[in-house]
């Protein structure tokens, strides 16, 4: 499909720019005719031209709005500007990260927090960021990623960008359905995916219906400390489904969870012995189960003690959460993808992606159904099944793949098509409907993308008060989209203009992110965000986010051999030098390396980096950091500082001298 785009002669082209730039009444006739010349030499269009203006960032100007995005296989974060969709940062997360000096010295025992079934493991598959939430709407203080290959879960602190915890669940492996953040950052969501043995212990798939599991996990988010809290943090057992994307309830549904569920026919594969393949199997029932769950009663019952312990972690199990109630599940349209709650709470979609209808639920009927019981049935669990035509709102036919939903701030929800490769907007129903000039639960517009497009991210468009204006389609595939850059080509994320209403969304801008595959995003309000230029103090520990008393100060450098043989090497950093520059060690010798940048200026950031012994460290203005390792290995080794940080930086260097045995 190709884009729809303006014809070229429709508009004189500069008067088309000029008016997005507002300055037709002061623009020369010689600009006009430069930027004519342009678009003629360069075969731009009018629209062409609308999108540069729309998007254009003179240099030193800011962009309006960060996009957190995940950074699939990278293991890491992305941080993108928009409207500029320039690459302003990666954060680094599960994956080491030679730039940060994250795990080659740095962060190291925060990876190692994390490690599954204690196998150093240096990679994560991000999937879904999650903003911290006040009352339902974007804070800018946290955020929060999952990494689906492991089952793990990180907390990276918006005032320095650095991740300051990965706990791994005990349960499982794969938990495709995190992060999702209560409207308070209670919890943090993390759901699990393909169904799994408790702790990911040995069971044949004989034993699949008797020992493979399926559960969701909340980790209680201190706020305070900015770290979660494992100790107050469980896990609901539930049916052996393989349970896919989760949203928290807001407004009208808050106090809810709601987690879309494939593979309810148990299938197990088996395509070598001549067995339906799980994409057969899994996808066989018309229907799946959306899980609806109290996540208020779970956290009383679990408070109350009622609990088991399993791989040494609170659980409420499956027999406890459907007697007490929490756990209901109502039919959805098989293998469903996407569910999320729209911005005042009252709808939750969801998006099958074999059926081209998402399918709204109403939360007033859901609440109905349950205090009435009007069950249709039980699961195999027992689980109660909320008759499906009592809780639906309404099904609407988009297109072919719908897949995950935002919304903006005006009636409209845009939903991805991942095998039509367009973005549909269309009109809620009910209060939340009324903004729009369409009449409610009907198609708008559908915006072709390129293609196969996978997740949304609209400017704040999963909260309480979407932004409208922006939305980023995170295509899947790119085709011919950019230069050949052989076998691998990079992903697509197209920017489109969701500002005015009605058909009007063009694609403004095609990013290639050359590195694999951004998943979900969410894009905040830049000026949200509070974060620091410099660490408050000098000798600031970013990892107990306070100054260390002990951090090496000027006039205090050092090397200090300790009783147990220990070396303590306290080294400042300031251009251009490092101080010591001569550093001893025996080999052998147990080390700890303190560095403390001292420099006050804004962007003043040293690197320091050993050879052989695979240290980096980036140590930004205010910084200390310590670097544990052992002296292993003799010989003569130039340490230096990575950062090209003033005219004398190739000078900012210092000799490690290992004595042999
Ligand atoms: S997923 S393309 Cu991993 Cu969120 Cu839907
Ligand atoms: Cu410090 Cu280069």
């Amino acid at each position: 499909m190709k884009s729809a785009k303006t014809k070229a002669s429709s508009v004189p082209l500069t008067l088309a720019i000029l008016t997005v730039c507002g300055l037709a009444a002061a623009a020369s006739a010689q600009s006009m005719r430069d930027v004519e010349a342009v678009a003629k030499e360069r075969g731009l269009t009018n629209a062409d031209l609308i999108a540069a203006a729309k998007t254009y960032l003179p240099s030193g100007k800011k962009d309006e709005y960060l996009m957190f995005a995940s950074g699939g296989h990278a293991g890491q974060v992305f941080v993108v500007g928009i409207p500029s969709m320039r690459l302003l940062r990666s954060i680094a997360v599960f994956t080491p990260e030679p730039w940060q000096g994250w795990g080659y010295g740095v962060g190291d025992k925060i990876i190692a927090e994390g490690f599954p079934k204690g196998k150093s493991n240096l990679w994560g598959d991000t999937h879904h960021p999650a903003l911290s939430e006040t009352k339902g709407d974007y804070d800018g203080q946290f955020l929060f990623i999952n990494d689906k290959i492991n089952a793990r879960v990180a907390v990276i602190d918006l005032r320095d960008w650095e991740t300051k915890q990965i706990v791994k669940n005990p349960l499982t492996l794969s938990d495709h359905g995190g992060t999702f953040v209560t409207p308070d950052t209670e919890y943090v969501i993390e759901g699990g995916q393909y169904a799994l043995p408790w702790g990911a212990a040995f069971a044949p798939i004989a034993d699949y219906k008797e020992k493979y599991k399926g559960s969701v996990t909340l980790w209680k988010f201190d706020r305070a400390r900015g770290r979660i809290d494992k100790e107050q943090s469980f896990a609901i057992e539930l049916p052996l489904y393989w349970h896919d994307l989760a949203d928290a309830g807001k407004g009208a549904s808050d106090g809810f969870i709601f987690l879309n569920s494939l593979n309810s026919e148990k299938a197990t594969g088996g395509i070598q012995d001549k067995q339906p393949p799980f994409e057969a199997g899994a996808s066989r029932n018309p229907t799946d189960f959306l899980h609806i769950i109290d996540w208020r009663k779970a956290e009383a019952l679990f408070k109350a003690g009622k609990t088991v312990q399993i791989e040494g972690f609170p659980v409420i199990t499956l027999e406890t959460a459907v007697a007490e109630g929490l756990l209901h599940i109502t039919p959805e349209p098989r293998s469903p993808h996407g569910v999320d709650v729209t911005p005042k709470g009252e709808f939750v979609v969801v998006a099958g992606k074999l059926d081209p209808h998402v399918t709204v639920f109403s939360i007033e009927k859901i609440k109905r159904a349950i205090a009435a019981k009007n069950f249709s049935g039980k699961d195999d669990y027992g689980v109660p099944i909320l008759d499906f035509d009592s809780v639906v709102e309404k099904r609407v036919e988009l297109g072919l793949g719908p897949l995950h939903t935002q919304f903006g701030p005006d009636g409209y929800a845009y939903t991805s098509l991942y095998l039509d490769s367009a973005v549909a907007r269309w009109t809620l129903g009910g209060s939340y409907g009324s903004g729009t000039p369409e009449p409610d639960w009907t198609v708008v517009q559908k915006t072709p993308v390129h293609y196969n497009v996978g997740h949304l991210a609209a400017a704040e468009g999963d909260t309480v008060s979407p932004d409208g204006k922006y939305l980023v389609s995170l295509n899947k595939w790119a085709v011919d989209r950019f230069v050949q850059t052989g076998p691998l080509l990079p992903q697509n994320l197209q920017l489109l203009d969701i500002s005015s209403k009605g058909t009007n969304m063009p694609v403004i801008y095609d990013m290639a992110m050359g590195v694999g595959e951004p998943h979900y995003a969410q894009i905040i309000k830049a000026d949200k965000i509070n974060a620091w230029a410099t660490y408050p103090e000098v000798g600031w520990d970013p990892h107990q986010q306070n100054i260390n008393p002990s951090a090496p100060k000027p006039k205090g450098e050092r090397v200090e051999r300790g009783a147990d043989g220990t070396v303590d090497i306290y080294m400042t950093a300031i251009r251009s030098h490092f101080n010591p520059e001569h550093v001893y060690l025996k080999q052998g010798e147990k080390v700890r390396w303190h560095i403390t940048n001292t420099e006050r200026a804004v962007d003043a950031t040293h690197g320091f980096a050993v050879p052989v012994y695979n240290i980096t460290a980036s140590l930004e203005p205010g910084e200390s950091v310590t670097i544990e390792f052992v002296a292993d290995t003799a010989g003569t080794f130039p340490f230096y500082c990575t950062e090209f940080c003033s005219a004398l930086h190739l000078e900012m260097m210092g000799y490690l001298m290992v004595e042999p045995k």
